[in-house]
């Protein structure tokens, strides 16, 4: 102190201005912040006086930024000491335990209104945040976060058909397997996972949709999808085959005689999934009925085979991801997934195939794991019909 003894006031006076911002103007942006959040006079006023008692700059502070939220949500907000039943739920609302982490705080918003007051909330104090649909992210750290605020949009689930029953209009935290049983009802299909308990949004913005290709949570918040409905989705030919692993070989010759053939009928889809003991092979027809067997599919019936998960079947996609319920274990398991995409080259599935196989014995040495191989075939109507990804053109 003594060394300062002297010196004038008036110079001090900038120095502590340098570290804190005028208080002044730290409560003009408080009052036109909270005014900005469309809540009673009480409630702003209440936002405003959580500021003055802060002793921690606002900026950046998630205790802070969650006591506001508590304010402004209620019930649609939980953290560990005031609803854990809920936080804890939530939180690990998980598909994989990759993606498990502890947010400061959970805001649920019950409808699309809500929305808005969460983001501006967390930019005016710039807290890192995540936000979710149905978790179904194995990327480590995704749709979740573990310093600041998780959107959690489970409450959002509307699922309602336009009069003419050409569009659904479908909250972001619905899962796919309720969006189908929901619109199968009216005789009608959308087009979405394969996975029944998929979050409607992950799915859309990570995979399906070219404005937001790729941009999964981070380049806004879609609080209801309009999608194009179709009545063949509400009704056809399925069967899933099921085929023991020393067949592998001959399932990839079959696969690659269906690319080359059996796909220029556009009626024709095939999903695969190899796993260690068996080997599963979807096979799905629009139209067709129970008794007939595509001729597109073909190749796949020369291989021998072992009891179907699912016989010949016709229904909708409600009942064909329920078919798949099973394969995918819970409770959740630590996820990591790779991707490549390549030409129509059964020699390169097969060296894929052998690549997996040793793989997966030398994991099994290691760890408790379940590798499998999936092959996606993206067919060329695919494309050419509806797919706005244009994964005819270069990269
Ligand atoms: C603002 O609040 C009023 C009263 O609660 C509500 O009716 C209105 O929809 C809100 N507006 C917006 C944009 O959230
Ligand atoms: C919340 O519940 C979980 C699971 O029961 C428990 O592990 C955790 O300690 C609880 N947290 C608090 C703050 O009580
Ligand atoms: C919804 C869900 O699968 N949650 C799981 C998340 O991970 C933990 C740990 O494995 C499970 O206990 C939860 O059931």
């Amino acid at each position: 102190m003594k060394f300062f003894t002297g010196i004038p006031v008036l110079f001090a006076l900038p120095m502590a201005s340098a570290h804190s911002p005028p208080t002044q103007t730290v409560k003009d942006d408080v009052i036109a912040f909270a005014q900005s959040l469309n809540l009673s006079t009480a409630l702003s006023a209440d936002i405003v006086a959580l500021f003055r008692q802060q002793t921690k700059p606002a900026r950046g502070n998630a205790d802070l930024a969650c006591q506001i939220t508590r304010l402004i949500f209620g019930p649609a907000y939980s953290d560990p000491i005031t609803d854990n039943s809920t936080y804890t739920t939530l939180a690990d609302n998980n598909w994989s335990q990759s993606c498990r982490l502890r947010p400061s705080c959970i805001i649920a918003p019950r409808s699309a209104l809500e929305v808005p007051a969460a983001i501006k909330l967390i930019s005016f104090l710039d807290i890192p945040f995540s936000v979710r649909s149905g978790g179904h992210s194995a990327n480590l750290g995704w749709a979740n976060t573990g310093t600041g605020i998780l959107i959690s949009l489970n409450g959002l689930t509307e699922i309602s058909l336009s009069a003419d029953k050409t569009v659904a209009s479908i909250g972001p935290g619905n899962r796919w397997d309720a969006v189908y049983e929901a619109l199968a009802r009216h005789g009608v299909g959308v087009l979405g996972g394969r996975v029944p308990d998929v979050g409607v949004a992950g799915l859309i913005l990570g995979d399906l949709f070219w404005g937001l290709k790729g941009g999964s949570g981070n380049f806004g918040i879609v609080t209801r999808f309009d999608l194009a409905t179709f009545p063949e989705l509400a009704s056809f030919r399925y069967e899933v085959l099921r085929y023991l692993a020393t067949q592998n070989e001959k399932l990839l010759e079959a696969q690659e005689e269906y690319q080359r053939v059996g796909e220029l009928d556009s009626k024709s889809g095939v999903m695969q999934l190899i796993n260690a003991d068996t080997s599963l092979i979807a096979l799905v027809y629009a139209g067709g009925s129970v008794d007939e067997r595509p001729a597109a599919l073909e190749p796949f019936y020369g291989v021998p085979r072992i009891s179907p998960l699912v016989g010949p079947t016709v229904g909708g996609l409600a009942g064909l991801t329920q078919a798949f319920t099973p394969l995918f274990s819970r409770p959740a398991k630590r996820h990591t997934i790779g991707v490549v995409a390549t030409g129509i080259d059964v020699a390169l599935y097969k060296s894929l195939y052998a690549r997996y196989e040793s793989f997966r014995a030398e994991a099994a040495q290691r760890a408790n794991t379940s590798p499998s191989l999936v092959m996606q075939i993206i067919s060329k109507s695919a494309i050419g019909a509806r797919l706005p990804l244009r994964l005819d053109k270069p990269f």
